[in-house]
């Protein structure tokens, strides 16, 4: 097999045509507001809410920032119970917020934090919980809620990956007291950076309104110390115009993941994910996550690595597992996690994005079998 002269990354940014984009842009000349809370962010903000059928919502810079905002507008104190297989993000956004992050192990089915852990690590000093709904793969919302109620703890859900997915007929980010969602460059939804915040208290809209712009309320204000993490209207036009391409784009992302699925099928040693097999979950096919195992006689690195030869890019999302990371495994390091800790070493995402053809996830699947016979 002979290398493909570009590059197959695992994701390619989504964007509209220019020449729509050039017409957002003439409106945001024409209204001479860049940021701010302008009139293209108010629009955004009213076609994101029913696109997810969700009464509060609000826009932020990026997901981080929406996942550190939603945390400090709670007041959390304490210790956070999250999950080590994520994005660095999660538990930055706690330990940046004066938190600490308290990991919890995962289940081996879906990659989400296992209910059973949470409820033994809760303390007196526990003041919430972050689960992520890792893949689009929901938590157990209701073993999750059931235990949030018992103790007393605010869910705030990390659905960075989530967009698109509806759970048992209502979108899945409307779960918990709070989700964040990503709508970073390589995610399935993109308004270049960005992110939203869904919550069931409307009252949490003026509070997040102040946080995401200094702690300002009004002209004479400033009732919180608090910085900057308002979406630009530059961000509030590519997300408009992307909104548009939504129902086009799962479906084209679904048929890419079955064509995978198809193809990966009698390759002993990889197995795939099959979450909609849940049959109350419309699925987002937001990432295309793999699993390899002693079996497949090459390991998970390996692969990755060989990959690149046939100029193929997958990615080991989310490798190192956090509690191995520098930064938390002085703490952290000896806690077991071992479902957790197997996954990091076993998944690998493949290419996935919209334009992707399945000519393309023939010539990915070529190649894993090529690296297995000659491995
Ligand atoms: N929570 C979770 C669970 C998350 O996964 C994330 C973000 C967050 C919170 C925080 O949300 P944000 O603050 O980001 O909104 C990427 C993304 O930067 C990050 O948003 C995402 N998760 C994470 C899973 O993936 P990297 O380090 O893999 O990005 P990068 O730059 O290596 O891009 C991956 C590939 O995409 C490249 O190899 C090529 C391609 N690409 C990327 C960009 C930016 C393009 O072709 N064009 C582009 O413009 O983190």
């Amino acid at each position: 097999m002979t290398p493909k002269d570009k590059p197959i990354f695992v994701t390619r940014p989504l964007l509209p045509s220019k020449a729509d984009y050039y017409k957002m842009v003439d409106r945001i000349w024409e209204n001479h507001w860049i940021t701010n809370e302008g009139p293209l962010l108010q629009e955004f903000t009213s076609s994101l809410k029913s696109f997810l059928s969700c009464d509060n919502l609000s826009l932020l810079v990026n997901g981080h920032l929406a996942l550190e905002t939603a945390i400090k507008g709670c007041k959390l104190t304490g210790e956070v119970i999250t999950t080590p297989f994520t994005f660095a993000s999660t538990a930055h956004a706690i330990s940046l917020s004066g938190l600490k992050p308290v990991f919890a192990d995962i289940e081996n089915t879906n990659l989400t934090m296992d209910p059973d852990a949470i409820e033994t690590l809760i303390t007196d000093r526990t003041s919430a919980i972050i689960p992520v709904h890792v893949y689009g793969h929901p938590c157990n919302v209701d073993r999750i809620t059931e235990i949030a109620e018992k103790h007393g703890l605010k869910v705030i859900y990390d659905a960075a990956h989530s967009f698109a997915c509806r759970y048992r007929g209502k979108s899945l980010a409307s779960y918990g007291d709070i989700s964040m969602i990503s709508f970073h460059a390589t995610k399935l939804f993109n308004s270049i950076e960005g992110g939203a915040l869904v919550y069931k208290e409307p009252a949490l809209e003026q509070v997040f309104n102040e946080l995401k712009n200094f702690g300002i309320s009004n002209e004479v204000t400033i009732n919180e110390i608090a910085g900057n993490a308002k979406m630009n209207e530059f961000q509030a036009a590519m997300g408009l115009l992307n909104l548009r391409l939504m129902d086009a784009v799962v479906a084209e992302r679904r048929s890419i993941t079955m064509r995978y699925r198809e193809k990966l099928a009698d390759i002993t040693g990889i197995s795939c994910f099959y979450p909609e097999q849940d049959k109350q979950l419309i699925y987002n096919y937001a990432y295309m996550p793999i699993r390899i195992k002693r079996t497949f006689g090459v390991s998970r690195d390996e692969l990755y690595e060989k990959l690149k030869d046939f100029n193929i890019f997958s990615r080991r999302y989310f490798y190192p597992l956090l509690t191995d990371a520098n930064c938390y495994k002085k703490e952290c390091g000896n806690l077991g996690l071992t479902v957790a800790k197997q996954a990091a070493e076993e998944i690998l995402c493949l290419p996935i994005y919209s334009g992707l053809s399945l000519d393309d996830v023939d010539y990915v699947c070529e190649a894993i079998t090529e690296i297995r016979k000659a491995g």
